[in-house]
């Protein structure tokens, strides 16, 4: 093949390329030029017919032909694809805005299920849901909880830390949710009645500890805000959770940095035959089984809150929402809430429409 027959076969098969329309047009251009009845393909086998020099130079022509072609239709698929995939966008829009359908397929995991639930409990005693980032500064997670450097609670927590972007102190993946409580009290004033839910952190994993886990913890602050609310509304919750009217609730002394008083919170339970059950056993019964802890907001916290402490005074408290989950819903490994196991799922878990209320039920 001389070198204009050369360059003739690689422009029309350039052209060819061009007007492919789709990607089986393509194929069938890329078949024809380099398959094994292809145009090239039967240019290639003619070459043994040339001899030396003629050979070598038709050999390499052909070559940046071959090159050429392949080069185009590359280009040309991704062209294709392309365009391909914007049909396909603009087809598959999903409104995530729209309400679901009554035959929704899925359930709710449990935690989303029990955060429901408490956000409908103390939405019914006045409370309002506060959020706020995952990422904390050392301030909110920390200092302003009375944890200041060095405190021994800082080791207690496991926290994740992160790259510092200057010299200030390396941002947290936030260990607990009350930093979104010192955020509220920078930012309203009182009366003050909020709940926190949401994921926390801390570098912990066995049976019982997962890296991220849930809580939701409680701040109340008023001027005459007192131990007897902190009871009254901690006892209301855990009745009305467990649906248990007469569910013994229990309070012992503890220590947190950033209450004082500082409690432990027990409920009644019983442990016969091995099996872990809540309720009240009567007279006499002494199982009992610690969900929260609570106190009143120590006055360093209230100031660093930018709270006047002298005037102002609140409870807190704060539990795990993985761990109530399992106790309300009989779950017994906590591991198991973050396999994705869709059969898991589909036994513990919830009918999104049936929305928790206190009026049609928990
Ligand atoms: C502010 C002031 C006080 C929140 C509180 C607890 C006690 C507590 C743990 C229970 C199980 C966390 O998930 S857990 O490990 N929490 O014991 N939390 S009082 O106190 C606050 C929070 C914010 C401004």
């Amino acid at each position: 093949m001389t070198a204009p027959d050369i360059s003739e076969l690689q422009e029309s098969l350039l052209a060819e390329v061009a007007s492919a329309d789709s990607l089986d047009a393509l194929e069938a251009v890329r078949v024809s030029a380099l398959g094994k009845k292809g145009a090239i393909t039967a240019q290639m086998k003619g070459l043994g017919a040339l001899d030396g020099e003629a050979r070598k130079e038709a050999g390499q022509a052909l070559n940046r032909v071959k090159d050429a072609v392949q080069a185009a239709i590359g280009a040309r698929q991704a062209a294709l694809d392309a365009v391909a995939l914007e049909a396909r966008l603009a087809h598959e829009t999903v409104d995530v805005t729209l309400p679901p359908r009554p035959r929704l397929e899925g359930h709710l995991h449990p935690v989303s299920q029990v955060t429901e639930e408490c956000i409908a409990i103390f939405g019914e005693m006045g409370f309002t849901v506060a959020e706020g980032p995952d990422i904390e500064d050392d301030f909110h997670n920390f200092t302003a909880l009375n944890i200041p450097p060095e405190h021994p609670a800082r080791q207690m927590h496991d926290t994740f830390y992160l790259n510092p972007p200057d010299d200030r102190p390396a941002p947290v993946l936030r260990t607990h949710t009350s930093p979104v409580q010192i955020r509220t009290m920078e930012t309203s004033k009182p009366p003050i009645r909020i709940i926190a839910p949401g994921r926390t952190y801390r570098s912990d994993s066995d049976a019982t500890h997962t890296p991220m886990f849930h809580q939701i913890e409680a701040l109340v602050v008023d001027e005459t805000t007192h131990m007897g609310h902190l009871k009254g509304c901690i006892i209301d919750f855990c009745r009305a959770f467990f649906d248990i009217p007469d569910l013994p609730v229990r309070f012992r002394p503890s220590h947190f940095p950033f209450t004082e008083p500082s409690m432990e919170v027990d409920i009644g339970c019983s442990r016969e035959g091995g099996e872990l059950r809540i309720g009240n056993f009567g007279e006499g019964a002494d199982n009992w089984l610690e969900i929260m802890g609570s106190g009143m907001v120590h006055p360093k916290v209230l100031e660093y809150g930018g709270i006047d402490p002298t005037k102002y005074q609140g409870f807190a408290f704060g539990m795990g929402i993985d761990r109530i989950a399992m106790l309300k819903y009989g779950i017994p490994d906590l591991r198991t809430f973050f396999d994705a196991d869709i059969r898991w799922l589909r036994h513990y878990g919830f009918v999104p429409l049936a929305v928790p209320s206190m009026v049609r039920g928990l």
